[in-house]
């Protein structure tokens, strides 16, 4: 619950994209993360939907993935009474921010975004305008609870330069401390999971091949994936990212997985032929995962349920943004509602 004492303050969020399952990419840079983080301070975690508008997305598909994202953070572990779980969209401050924040970023910075590049090289036909102002509205995302820190995934390092940036420009031009400037926090292990199939690649949920891995796949699927990974003549399991980086991200999943170092994960898997090695990482990824998968079965079937958990959050969140919005409002010269 919030508490005014608290002197650590989270916030995260993952979009509600593809079918509504995150990757194992997902879970262990951010859900496993959110899941550990709550009982260390405040925490804001949601439910990213109106990001997912930025790729074309049935209305339909967008709803379920919601709500069905929202039951894998729940089968995760997260408990919406320490955590505020709640869905962007339904805290309508983020998109009264974002267009504030919107006339103190400059083209320029959001040129550079490379997820921008990315995204608009692969969806020529839909370079929308909120593809490119997206790194805006995912600050106003952030700013609108204060946090101290916002444990991402090595990919959202980028955007979170820019939220610091966007921050610290309108604090200094009106020479007062609206916004709490955050810190990423990336982890240290697993900040940036990579494909299977491709080990230099990000796995990716709108990439989903037979390199990515969901958490809603069978255990049969996860191990199959798990024994096409890619990986090198080499013939010997150790990290070393330069020349054997499929074996590097097997090592770096189990460690994660398995909450040991990886050089511990290295020296129980250095005398293991590559095949024994994968069959290694698979039976620990779907002893994980299995149990939250049967839990997200579960959880799902209660739609009622997971939409009375989600207003609650919403509730609790806007009361948060609320004041923040306020203050930025009166900051800047614009009239309230
Ligand atoms: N491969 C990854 N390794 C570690 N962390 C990852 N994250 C994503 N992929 C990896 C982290 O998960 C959080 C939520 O990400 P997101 O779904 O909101 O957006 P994304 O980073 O763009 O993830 P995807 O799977 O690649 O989604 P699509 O394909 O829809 O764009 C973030 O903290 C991210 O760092």
């Amino acid at each position: 619950m919030v508490s005014a004492m608290s002197e650590k303050v989270f916030l995260s969020g993952i979009q509600t994209t593809g079918e509504g399952q995150p990757t194992l990419g997902n879970y262990l840079g951010a859900l496993k993360r959110y899941v550990d983080l709550q009982n260390e301070g405040d925490s804001y975690f949601f439910l990213a939907n109106s990001h997912a508008l930025t790729v074309r997305i049935d209305p339909a598909q967008l709803r379920h993935n919601t709500l069905s994202m929202a039951a894998w953070y729940l089968a995760a572990g997260l408990n919406p009474k320490t955590a505020t779980l709640f869905v962007q969209s339904q805290v309508t401050e983020h998109a009264q921010l974002a267009w504030v924040l919107n006339t103190f970023s400059q083209m320029g910075e959001l040129e550079r975004m490379t997820e921008y590049k990315d995204k608009a090289s692969r969806n020529k036909g839909n370079i929308n305008a909120g593809l490119f102002t997206y790194p805006v509205l995912q600050a106003a995302d952030i700013l609108l609870y204060q946090p101290t820190h916002v444990p991402v995934g090595e990919d959202q390092k980028q955007h979170l330069e820019l939220c610091r940036n966007i921050a610290i420009r309108f604090n200094n031009l009106f020479d007062q401390s609206t916004f709490t400037v955050p810190e990423p926090f990336i982890p240290t292990t697993a900040a940036r999971v990579k494909d299977l199939q491709d080990p230099t690649s990000k796995m990716s949920k709108s990439l989903a091949g037979q390199g990515c891995v969901f958490l809603d796949d069978e255990d049969k699927v996860i191990e199959k994936k798990f024994k096409r990974a890619v990986t090198d003549n080499e013939a010997q399991v150790r990290i070393d990212e330069q020349n054997q980086p499929g074996i590097t991200n097997l090592l770096e999943i189990l460690a994660t997985i398995s909450g040991k170092s990886m050089e511990q994960a290295q020296a129980d898997c250095a005398d293991m032929q590559y095949g024994t090695f994968k069959q290694a990482v698979a039976d620990a990824v779907v002893a994980k995962i299995a149990p939250i998968r049967t839990k997200h079965a579960e959880l799902i079937t209660n739609t009622d349920e997971l939409e009375t958990i989600l207003a609650d959050g919403a509730a609790r969140a806007r009361t948060v943004a609320a004041k923040t919005l306020a203050n930025v409002y009166d900051t800047v010269g614009l009239l309230k509602a």
